[in-house]
C-alpha cells in the first residue's frame, strides 16, 4: 500500500513508554544491560513534581520509564494502580504518525476508544501534537505527530547525559515488532480491530489450532501497517497438554498486555555476548536442537556452533532467514519480555523455532511451579 492511499499512515514506532517502580534504577538497568542512552528527564527538578520519567534509546528505538514519586493528580493514581496491579509493564505502544489529528478522527470513527483527544504542546523546540485511544488492556497507542518538534522528547522533558559511556558497538537499532497477549477467543477481535481502526493488514504467519494443540498452547496472528514498519503480533492462550504460557501471563499481569518488545540487531552475536556479560539471562535451548537445525535451516551468517554456544535461534522461509533469541522474563513477574532479532530477508516470526521455543517456556513455567 503506497502512503498515499493508506487510510492511516504510520512513520514507525514512536515509544514504548513503561510504568515501573523505581523509573531511576530501570533507566540505569536499560542503560547496562541493554546498551542504551539515556537522553531525557522529566522529574522534580525541572517542574514535574508528581513522576519521574527517563527516555532511553538506541538507534531509532525509545523507551520511557515512567516511576510516581507522590501522587497529586489522576495521572499519578493510574500509574501507582497499574504498577500495583501489573507490576512493572507497557503502559503505551505510542505511534508516530504524519498527522495525529486525522489519525485520532480516523481511528474513532473506525470503533476506537478515544482516550485523549489531539491537542499540541509547545516548547522553544516546537510543538507536538498528541492524541491517544485505548487498545487491548490497560494499553494505549498515542498518536505522535513531532515533524514539527527538534527537542530530546517532548515538551516537559529536558535533554539529560547517558549514565555511562556508550557501549562500542549498539545492541539493537530498532523496535522490530510489539506482541500483545489478550484473553481467550479474544485474538480475532483484536486483529479485527487494528484491520479496522488502524487499516492494518494481516501478515500470512500465524499460529493455528495445529501447532496450538501440538505444543505452544497459544494462537497466534500478526498485523501490520503497509510499510511493515509497526508490526503487532497478538497471541491468545489455547487449550493444551499443558498450561498454556499466555494464562500464565494473563494470571500474573491481571489482564491482557504487551508480552514481549522484539529488537532489531545486524549482529545478534555481539548484542547476546555483550548482554550476557552484563548479567541478562536468556532462555536455554537445548543442544539436540543444534543437531539438525543446519539440515533445513543451511549457511547463515553465523557459524553454527557459535549459535549453538550463544543458545541462538534461527529460522528460514522462502524470502530469506532470521536469528533470534528471548529473554527471561525482566522482572519478577513472569510477563514482560524482550527478543533480539537479526533478520536477513526473511519476514516472519520464527515459525521454525516454535517447537524448541515454547518447550523452552515451559521448563521455565514448570520451574516457577505454573505449570
Ligand atoms: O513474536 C512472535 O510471534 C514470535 C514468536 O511467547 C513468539 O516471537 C510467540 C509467543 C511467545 C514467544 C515468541
Ligand atoms: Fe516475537
Amino acid at each position: 500500500m503506497s502512503s498515499q492511499t493508506d487510510v492511516f499512515p504510520v512513520k514507525g514506532m514512536d515509544a514504548v513508554v513503561f510504568a515501573v517502580g523505581n523509573a531511576k534504577q530501570a533507566a540505569h538497568y536499560y542503560s547496562t544491560a541493554f546498551g542504551m542512552r539515556l537522553v531525557a528527564y522529566a522529574g522534580p527538578e525541572n517542574g514535574e513534581r508528581e513522576t519521574a520519567s527517563y527516555v532511553l534509546e538506541s538507534g531509532g528505538a525509545r523507551f520511557v520509564f515512567t516511576s510516581v514519586i507522590k501522587e497529586t493528580s489522576e495521572r499519578g493514581k493510574f500509574l501507582n494502580r497499574h504498577v500495583a496491579e501489573h507490576g512493572d509493564g507497557v503502559i503505551d505502544l505510542a505511534i508516530e504518525v504524519p498527522d495525529a489529528r486525522h489519525a485520532y478522527e480516523h481511528a474513532v470513527a473506525h470503533g476506537a476508544t478515544g482516550l485523549v483527544e489531539p491537542h499540541e504542546l509547545t516548547d522553544e523546540h516546537g510543538t507536538v501534537v498528541l492524541a491517544a485511544i485505548a487498545t487491548y488492556g490497560e494499553t494505549r497507542h498515542t498518536l505522535v505527530d513531532r515533524s514539527r518538534y527538534t527537542g530530546p522528547y517532548l515538551p516537559g522533558f529536558v535533554a539529560r547525559e547517558p549514565i555511562v559511556a556508550a557501549p562500542e558497538k549498539r545492541f539493537f537499532q530498532a523496535i522490530d515488532h510489539c506482541v500483545g497477549n489478550v484473553e481467550l477467543g479474544k485474538m480475532n477481535e483484536w486483529v479485527a480491530f487494528y484491520n479496522k481502526v488502524m487499516g492494518f493488514t494481516n501478515m500470512k504467519e500465524f499460529v493455528g489450532d495445529d501447532i496450538a494443540t501440538e505444543y505452544s498452547a497459544l494462537m497466534s496472528k500478526v498485523v501490520a501497517d503497509g510499510t511493515r514498519k509497526v508490526k503487532f503480533p497478538l497471541n491468545e492462550p489455547a487449550i493444551a497438554k499443558k498450561k498454556s504460557q499466555i494464562d500464565e501471563y494473563l494470571e500474573f499481569y491481571g489482564g491482557p498486555g504487551v508480552q514481549h518488545i522484539a529488537l532489531a540487531t545486524n549482529d545478534i552475536v555481539a548484542t547476546v555476548r555483550a548482554m550476557r556479560a552484563a548479567g541478562v539471562q536468556f532462555l536455554d535451548t537445548p543442544d539436540s536442537y543444534y543437531d539438525t537445525l543446519g539440515e533445513w535451516v543451511g549457511e547463515t551468517r553465523v557459524p553454527l556452533d557459535e549459535l549453538r554456544e550463544l543458545k541462538i535461534l534461527a529460522d528460514r522461509d522462502e524470502d530469506g532467514y532470521l536469528l533470534q533469541i528471548f529473554t527471561k522474563p525482566v522482572q519478577d513477574r513472569p510477563t514482560v519480555f524482550f527478543e533480539m532479532i537479526e533478520r536477513h530477508g526473511s519476514m516472519g516470526f520464527g515459525k521454525g523455532n516454535f517447537k524448541a521455543l515454547f518447550q523452552a517456556i515451559e521448563r521455565e513455567q514448570e520451574l516457577r511451579g505454573n505449570l
